[in-house]
């Protein structure tokens, strides 16, 4: 989102989504401030105690009652519970606390799968084993190998002492933590768990957290985090609820004692409205984290990992494995919102390869609509039978087109005013409604909106056709930009039923028009000197080195038989930062097909329409890999579609802070993600552009994207940055298969493909916080420069001294610091990146202007061998495109003091051939090199102990296998 210029006063608090400024946080609190009347003193409900507990064939079920007088905190208290524990796996185990009436809403098994147990678990087997008191009733959670060590979730902790709430953004009634015990009402659910005093606790989200990838849990008497969870569209705000919601955590437990450490999981199967606090209690040996919810069950899934990467795995066994990329979604994306028309996009496309810099797709924004509407093209500024030819021009040269669809849909403004796909969907009775029945009408950019309901029958057939004629119409996409799912409506409630809704303008100014122009700039960026172009080189030189919402509050049947429920300003007041839940989305008791409320689903929306539009794809491009970057997002998304960060700024913070946000998709299983690359809001200058076209390079979902208004950041903007780019995409497109392999292993096993330096070394402490490297896969390292006016670097090489790391460049090894910071050259232009002992990684020799020109081309291999001699890789490859994968052949490399063997398994035909070899670590010059068992030339240089061979034909299709040998 953009800084607001709202034509009104009124409007103002209704838009206050776009409010990252001082004014607008003020006027949010005093509009909170006015709300805040519930506080309760929740240390007075009773509790539960349990009986009637039987044993099942994997678990147990049993009786909670309610232990006392019902407290109706936030809610009525629901006295009689039911739990259930199963032992679903050896790592999993299932405790799900529900009503017994079944009243309470819970996810349908059709939008979220369950995973199904494997039958043979059971309270002996299992990892991991429940405990529990009776009365007042508690759990916890231990390791079946260590009984006696602290429990891995434990809700013994009802008398843990009071903690204050510092100060939040929006004024609320819960400034006080009075109190653990469990609490289920039907608007209101709290569950507290100890955790270990100061905990390294990794995930929930989505957000941008202060604290860095390791969330704060607080010291003595502090709120470290406040985790809420409200799906909602705003510029990528600290320590705030955006875009996606993610009721996942991982902790890493390290024992210093024994130099060892375990992760495990806690997923929440739960996609209310909740905060999630992690705190410590003052004077107490103990951290916490609280659940709030505000309705749903107490559903939990514990998966015992126990290192970070099987916790991952262990997830994805429950929410899915993430959607197949194909191979050309790893090439460099570009897009921006603001071109004008389809000259200056075909300009743009034309200056990118005079530049010979690899495009391999090109994206627009909602400038390619008419009327801002989904499904069309301005017949003036993007005319269909122009851009069809320009598609198939794209198409032609191995290229690809991705356009954005928004969540809404324009209602049409009057009698004669034609729009089908409102007109179908109207008459398909596919959108959302109020209360009463009649349609629900926001507000966004194409002006008064109607809502996609993904629950009506008639709505996947519906989208699909709507895409099928767009793409008839000349939009012949390769894959779908999802944008403002939370979903968004500008407007308070169903703001345009019942009044005059042909005008189309939106409350508030574009961004780049007089009244809303971009001026800022990087920090550190000298406007003075350099002037408004974003350039760093001058002369030559680098300058551095609304109204209330209708009443009706009954959930509708089929979301429970709930009457009693509050739909539009629930008791218990979330730390939504917008306020009210309804602020700037859709209005709370909006109703979906079955009587399914917003309160309850607005969560899930961007997961819907991310799996309608995966399904649509597989339906319009047949045996093909849909590719699609959803904005918002639930648990098991990733199953669909990939991610962006959003709206970020184009600051040096802003960068850094993109490191966090793949690292937590990654845990969130939803590994093909990235950040707009050079910034979106506000002006990017050549060097941030310059440091992030390197960064971005090394992260799954690469695209350089901009706001309208800003001025243009392209990689060919700045000569600089055209270098830059050139050099990181060549090393990008060299590692695809090694790209591909990692994304093959998350979809076949949810193996994170980007990782923190921890997850690969869990038992170095040292590392748990480091958010500033990252790796990719567990072979290549990455030191970004991310702040301005440097020219060199400090990172960590893990390992503490056991492991070499060679730079990617030179193949030299590095003198790295054992267990602190180690200071790298790092020009700009230059993008420090060091390979791991021990690898194998084949490798495309030559890369090229696509990703399928690239893929044509021969293949190499670099093998980086450990003292020992020892080197071990894998590729998978196949054709790169379809949907469900065909053949595949699996590529094994395995070095030893002196040979390495390659060997090919599978039914995929590897066209291409091996033809160059680059061995490191081979410690003296051969006196002869064979391949084959045939002698071949090689050079060596001792200085990297580096063997190279040029000018092999090495076939790669299932054999006996090619073995190097030196002597
Ligand atoms: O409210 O389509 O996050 O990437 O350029 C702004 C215009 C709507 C928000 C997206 C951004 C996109 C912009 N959109």
């Amino acid at each position: 989102m953009f800084a607001p210029h709202l034509a009104t006063a009124l409007l103002l608090i209704a838009s206050s989504a776009f409010g990252s400024r001082a004014g607008v946080q003020h006027l949010l609190r005093q509009q909170a401030d006015t709300n805040s009347t519930n506080s309760f003193d929740v240390a007075s409900c009773p509790g539960y105690s349990l009986d009637s507990l039987t044993s099942t064939k994997n678990g147990l079920t049993a009786k909670l009652n309610l232990a006392g007088a019902a407290c109706n905190a936030f809610g009525t208290d629901v006295a009689n519970l039911t739990i259930q524990v199963t032992y679903e796996s050896q790592s999993r185990l299932h405790v799900n606390i529900f009503d017994t009436a079944n009243s309470q809403f819970t996810i349908p098994e059709s939008i979220v799968a369950r995973p199904t147990a494997s039958g043979s678990s059971n309270a002996h087997n299992s990892d991991l084993v429940f405990n529990y008191d009776a009365t007042p009733f508690a759990f916890w959670i231990t390791r079946r190998s260590a009984p006696n060590a602290t429990p891995l979730f434990d809700t013994r902790v009802s008398s843990l002492p009071p903690t204050p709430i510092a100060p939040v953004i929006v004024g609320d009634n819960s400034t006080a933590l009075d109190g653990f015990p469990l609490v289920f009402e039907n608007q209101y659910l709290q569950l507290a768990s100890s955790l270990p005093l100061g905990a390294n606790v990794y995930g929930l989200g989505e957000v941008v957290a202060s604290s860095g990838i390791r969330r704060d849990v607080g010291t003595d008497g502090g709120v470290g985090t406040i985790q809420n969870d409200w799906a909602r569209d705003i510029a990528d705000p600290i320590d705030q609820n955006i875009y996606g919601v993610h009721p996942i955590y991982m902790e890493h437990r390290f024992n210093s004692t024994t130099n060892t450490s375990q992760s495990h999981g806690v997923f929440l199967f739960n996609a209310a409205g909740a905060d999630i606090l992690l705190l410590t209690p003052p004077s107490s040996n103990v951290s916490l984290i609280e659940y709030r919810l505000l309705g749903g069950t107490l559903d939990f899934y514990f998966i015992s990992g126990p290192t970070p990467q099987t916790v991952m795995e262990q997830y994805a066994e429950i929410v899915g494995t993430p959607t197949w990329q194909p191979y050309w979604g790893f090439g460099f994306h570009l897009c921006r919102w603001g071109y004008p028309n389809i000259t200056a996009v075909k300009e743009v496309v034309a200056k990118m390869r005079a530049a010979n810099i690899p495009l391999e797709t090109m994206w627009n924004d909602i400038d390619l609509y008419h009327a801002v509407r989904d499904f069309t093209s301005d017949p003036v500024s993007f005319p269909p039978a122009e851009m069809k030819a320009f598609i198939a021009e794209l198409h032609q040269n191995n290229q690809h087109y991705i356009p954005i669809v928004d969540a809404a849909i324009a209602k049409q403004v009057n009698s004669t005013d034609i729009y089908d796909p409102y007109s179908k969907g109207t008459d398909l009775d596919v959108f959302i409604k109020n209360p009463d029945g009649t349609e629900y009408i926001g507000q966004v950019w194409p002006g008064y909106t109607v809502f996609p309901d993904w629950f009506a029958p008639n709505a996947l057939a519906w989208w699909t056709e709507g895409l099928k004629n767009w793409t008839a119409a000349g939009i012949n996409f390769s894959g779908i930009w999802l944008d403002m799912n939370e979903a968004s409506s500008f407007c308070d409630g169903s703001c345009g039923t019942g009044i005059d809704i042909s005008n189309t303008s939106t409350p508030f100014l574009l961004p780049g028009v007089p009244g809303n122009l971009l001026t800022n700039y990087p920090e550190g960026y000298n406007l003075t000197i350099s002037g408004p172009s974003g350039n760093i080189t001058v002369n030559g030189t680098l300058t551095f080195d609304a109204p209330a919402p209708a009443t009706l509050s009954a959930r509708g049947i089929g979301a429970g038989n709930q009457t009693d429920v509050e739909l539009n300003a629930p008791p218990y007041t979330i730390h939504n930062a917008n306020g009210r839940l309804s602020i700037h989305a859709l209005a709370t008791n909006a109703t979906h097909t079955g009587g399914y409320a917003e309160l309850d689903t607005h969560n899930l929306w961007g997961l819907m329409e991310a799996e309608a539009t995966h399904k649509a794809l597989k339906t319009l491009l047949p045996g093909q890999r849909p590719f699609i970057i959803s904005r918002s997002a639930f648990a098991s998304a990733g199953k669909w579609a990939g991610h962006w960060l959003g709206d970020n700024f184009s600051q040096w913070k802003y960068m850094y802070l993109s490191i966090q946000g793949i690292l937590q998709h990654q845990m969130f299983q939803i590994p093909f993600v990235g950040a707009d690359t050079c910034g979106f809001n506000d002006n990017s200058d050549e060097e941030l552009c310059n440091r992030w076209m390197q960064l971005a390079a090394f992260t799954p979902f690469y695209r350089n994207h901009n706001i309208k208004g800003a001025i243009s950041q392209e990689p060919f903007v700045w000569d600089s940055v055209a270098n830059a780019s050139r050099t990181a995409i060549a090393v990008r497109y060299a590692l695809l298969p090694y790209w591909y392999s990692l994304f093959a292993n998350a979809s076949l096993s949810g193996t994170p493909p980007v990782r923190a330096l921890f997850w690969e070394f869990p038992n170095e402490p040292e590392l748990f916080a480091v958010d500033r490297q990252f790796m990719v896969g567990s072979d290549i390292l990455v030191t970004p420069v991310l702040t301005p006016n440097v020219s060199s670097v400090d990172g960590i090489f893990p390992g503490r001294g056991k492991t070499v790391w060679r730079d990617w460049y030179t193949h030299d090894v590095l003198d790295a610091v054992v267990g602190a910071n180690t200071t790298l050259a790092a020009p700009l232009g230059h993008i420090n990146v060091h390979v791991r002992d021990g690898a194998a990684l084949l490798l495309h020799e030559t890369p090229a202007y696509t990703v399928e020109e690239t893929r044509q081309g021969a293949f190499a291999l670099l093998v980086t061998q450990s003292a020992d001699g020892h080197a071990f890789g894998k590729t998978y490859l196949d054709d790169g495109i379809s949907d469900p994968p065909g053949p595949s052949t699996t590529v094994t490399v395995q070095a030893s003091k002196s040979s390495v063997k390659i060997s090919g398994v599978g039914k995929f035909h590897v066209a291409q051939k091996l033809t160059q070899v680059t061995i490191l670590g081979v410690t003296k010059k051969p006196a002869t090199v064979t391949v084959g068992g045939k002698t071949v030339k090689s050079t060596y240089a001792s200085a990297q102990q580096q063997l190279v061979l040029t000018g092999l034909s090495v076939d790669l299709n299932a054999n006996a296998g090619t073995t190097i040998a030196w002597k």
